[in-house]
C-alpha cells in the first residue's frame, strides 16, 4: 500500500495521465496500478511538461478514496465524463476559509440588534428605490405572473447581493467540494449540492472550474444554490437562457417563482409586531417555537389581548433588539421568506427592507 501510495501522490502529471488512461482506477477502492504505457507516459509528460503547474501538496483531492468513488458514482448516475471530472477536481483543494465561515453563518451568532444595521441601511434602501424604479416594468411583470410583491423581490435581491454587487468571490467547484468532503456536518446535503452544480454547470454550458459564489455555493445577484438554480430558476427576458449572473429580468423573475413555488399567498400579510406589556411578556414568551413553521392559533395571542386575523395559524418571535424585546408574528409568506435563508432574522430583514423600499 505504502508503495503505491507513493506512486500515486509522485506528481500531479503522473495522477492525470494515470487517470486519464485508466479509467479503471475510478472503478475500484484500491489504490490505481498505474499501467505501463501510462508511467512511460508520465516520464514523457516530465520531460516535456505542458500542463499547468499544480502544487501537489495543495490538490490532494484525487488522492482521496472517497472523492474517486464521488466521482466514479456521480459520472455513472449523471452521464458526466469522469475524466473531465478528475482533471476539475484536481485543480482544486480544501479551503480553509470556507470551513472557518461555514462555522459561524451571521444568523446564528447575531442577535437581531446586530443583525438587523447590516442589511437594514440607508445605502441599501437608497439603492433599493433606485432598483425599483429602474427594473418597474419587469417587477410588475413578476408581481403580475407569480402574486408575489415587487418589493419583497426587490428587499431579497439587496440583502443576498447589495442588487448584484457582491455576489461571492469563492470557486463555487471548490468551496462546495471542501464542504462535501472536509465538514462532516453537512456532507451529505453539500455531497448533493456538489453534483447538482455538476450536472447544472454542463447543462448551462459554464466553465465549471471558474463559476464564482458565496462560500456555500450560491452563485449569481439572488444567490441561488446549485439545486434551486436547477429547479427554480427561470428565463425572464426570453433570450432560451437561464442566467442569475448577468440578466435582471431572470433574476426578478426567478426570485418570484421561488417564492411562488415555495407557497406565497398573494395580497396576504408576511409579519406584524407586537407590542407587549409587561404584563403579557411571559404568556407571549411562552407561545415561541423553535421551528419557523407557523404552528400557533392566532386565538391564543388574541386571548391575551391582541388582534391577530386572516390566518389560521402564525408563529411568534421574541427576538433581541435595539431597544430591548421586540415581538413579532410571522404569517405563512414569512415562512416563504425564511424558505430561502433557514432564519427568522433573514426573513425579517427582507420583510422590513422591502417596507422601506415602498415608503
Ligand atoms: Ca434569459
Amino acid at each position: 500500500m505504502g508503495y503505491r501510495k507513493v506512486i500515486w501522490a509522485l506528481s500531479l502529471p503522473v495522477i492525470l495521465v494515470a487517470f486519464l488512461l485508466s479509467t479503471c482506477s475510478l472503478n475500484s477502492r484500491e489504490e490505481p496500478e498505474p499501467e505501463p504505457e501510462a508511467a512511460a507516459a508520465a516520464e514523457t509528460q516530465k520531460e516535456t511538461d505542458t500542463t499547468p503547474q499544480i502544487k501537489l501538496s495543495e490538490s490532494m483531492y484525487l488522492n482521496r478514496d472517497e472523492v474517486r468513488d464521488y466521482i466514479n458514482e456521480v459520472s455513472k448516475e449523471h452521464q458526466l465524463d469522469p475524466n473531465k471530472l478528475a482533471v476539475l477536481f484536481a485543480q482544486i483543494k480544501s479551503q480553509q476559509s470556507v470551513l472557518d465561515a461555514v462555522s459561524r453563518p451571521a444568523e446564528k451568532v447575531l442577535t437581531w440588534a446586530q443583525y438587523r444595521p447590516i442589511f437594514i441601511s440607508q445605502k441599501r434602501i437608497d439603492a433599493g428605490r433606485e432598483f425599483m424604479r429602474e427594473h418597474a416594468t419587469t417587477l410588475a411583470r413578476a408581481e403580475q405572473e407569480f402574486g408575489v410583491p415587487a418589493n419583497i423581490i426587490a428587499a431579497i435581491i439587496g440583502v443576498e447581493t447589495f442588487y448584484g454587487q457582491v455576489m461571492g468571490k469563492h470557486r463555487v467547484l471548490e468551496s462546495v467540494a471542501t464542504l462535501a468532503f472536509d465538514y462532516p456536518p453537512r456532507a451529505k446535503f453539500f455531497k448533493s449540492e456538489l453534483t447538482e452544480f455538476l450536472v447544472l454547470s454542463q447543462s448551462e454550458k459554464w466553465d465549471t472550474a471558474a463559476v464564482k459564489g458565496s462560500y456555500a455555493g450560491a452563485m449569481g445577484w439572488p444567490q441561488f444554490i446549485s439545486s434551486s438554480y436547477r429547479h427554480y430558476a427561470i428565463d425572464f427576458d426570453n433570450d432560451g437562457q437561464r442566467d442569475l449572473f448577468n440578466s435582471v429580468p431572470d433574476v426578478i423573475g426567478s426570485v418570484a417563482n421561488y417564492l411562488n413555488e415555495h407557497g406565497w399567498e398573494t395580497d396576504n400579510p408576511v409579519a406584524v409586531s407586537l407590542s407587549v406589556s409587561e404584563k403579557q411578556r411571559a404568556a407571549v414568551n411562552a407561545l415561541q417555537r423553535k421551528s419557523l413553521k407557523p404552528a400557533i392559533s392566532p386565538a391564543k395571542l388574541n386571548e391575551l389581548g391582541f388582534k391577530i386575523e386572516g390566518a389560521n395559524r402564525v408563529s411568534v418571535m421574541n427576538l433581541q433588539g435595539k431597544s430591548g424585546e421586540e415581538a413579532w408574528v410571522g404569517y405563512k409568506n414569512f415562512y416563504v421568506i425564511t424558505r430561502y435563508n433557514h432564519s427568522a432574522l433573514y426573513a425579517l430583514a427582507v420583510f422590513q427592507l422591502g417596507e422601506l423600499l415602498t415608503n
